[in-house]
């Protein structure tokens, strides 16, 4: 039989912090999307892509990160749902990714989609470096109950088991489709997306409760020179108080911040990088749609 090209898309989905983005990384073989222990780290849909070869065809597989499934409170959280049911729709295959501490959210629009759709649903219980057997069979049987006829798979993304399990799913229910995109690239977004998340992580490490949230980060210089990449920032906060905290005492915390972040993007974009930041109040930005525009959350 001739060699054909499958192409598609696989959505990754499931509740704040069970894995997500870190499953992403481990099957695309790059940190594209950020990680952390906080819930709501991702706020857009990333999109990794693997190209290889599996029984002489090729084939491009188009993983999609999304933000977690909440019951929206602000705008943004209603425009991080939008980003998760335009995943859903595009999808040939979806993970679902829960957790061995994971119970399932009823939310009208999932349970909707679950109860309904056709798309291939593979439900992955990550993180099973963390619990003996018994557990892991009370999760499987539960996870069962809620997905009735769907292949379950336990697995750790960040321990890599059966991730090769995953991949054998994924190519059986990929189409025979051209690529969709240039073979040498990794993801959808801009290089100064990357730049942002970046800097967001650091504050999602250093900074406690609130602020995390209430910080958005906007590239607004991205300039590469021979033998250096200059990156200004704007780091936005939605009051006074919190730009004093993202700044600290004598400037100490924002420092530290910079030296951290330097350090990755250095890393990431193989480059010396000078790098400026400027701390700025934009009162409630999380429930402005022109402001949230703006920022680039229009799925
Ligand atoms: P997301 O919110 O679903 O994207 O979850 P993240 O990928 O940001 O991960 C949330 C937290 O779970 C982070 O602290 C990860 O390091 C941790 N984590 C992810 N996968 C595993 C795993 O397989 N085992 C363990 N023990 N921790 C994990
Ligand atoms: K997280
Ligand atoms: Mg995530």
């Amino acid at each position: 039989m001739a060699h054909q090209h499958k192409a598609g898309f696989i959505s990754i989905i499931g509740k704040p912090n069970v894995g997500k983005s870190t499953l992403m990384n481990a099957l695309v073989g790059e940190r594209l999307s950020i990680v952390s222990s906080k819930a709501q780290t991702t706020r857009h849909r990333i999109l990794g892509m693997l190209n290889g070869e599996h029984e002489g065809d090729e084939y491009q597989i188009i993983y999609s990160d999304t933000p977690g499934v909440l019951m929206p409170k602000y705008e943004l959280h209603k425009s991080m749902m939008a980003f998760v049911k335009n995943s859903l729709e595009d999808a040939d295959v979806v993970l679902y990714v829960t957790d061995v501490f994971d119970t399932y959210e009823d939310l009208d629009f999932l349970t909707n989609w679950k109860d309904h759709t056709e798309t291939p649903i593979v439900v992955l219980i990550n993180k099973i470096d963390l619990v003996t057997q018994e557990r892991l069979q009370e999760c499987l049987d539960y996870w069962q109950g809620i997905f009735p006829g769907r292949a379950i798979l336990p697995i750790s993304a960040q321990e890599g088991v059966h991730l090769d399990q995953i991949f054998k799913h994924i190519v059986e229910n990929l189409p025979v489709h051209p690529p969709f995109f240039d073979k040498d690239e990794l993801t959808d977004k801009p290089e100064r997306f990357f730049a942002a998340e970046i800097i967001r992580e650091k504050i999602l490490m250093n900074y406690k409760k609130e602020i995390p949230y209430s910080c958005e980060v906007v590239v607004t210089l991205f300039k590469e020179e021979p033998a250096i990449l200059r990156i200004a920032t704007e780091i936005y906060v939605e009051r006074v108080s919190q730009r004093a905290i993202i700044i600290g005492h004598k400037g100490e915390s924002i420092k530290k911040v910079g030296i951290q972040a330097r350090a990755d993007l250095e890393a990431f974009f193989g480059k010396k990088v000078f790098l400026e930041q400027f701390v700025k109040v934009e009162p409630d930005w999380r429930a402005k749609a022109d402001k949230l525009r703006s920022f680039g959350y229009s799925p």
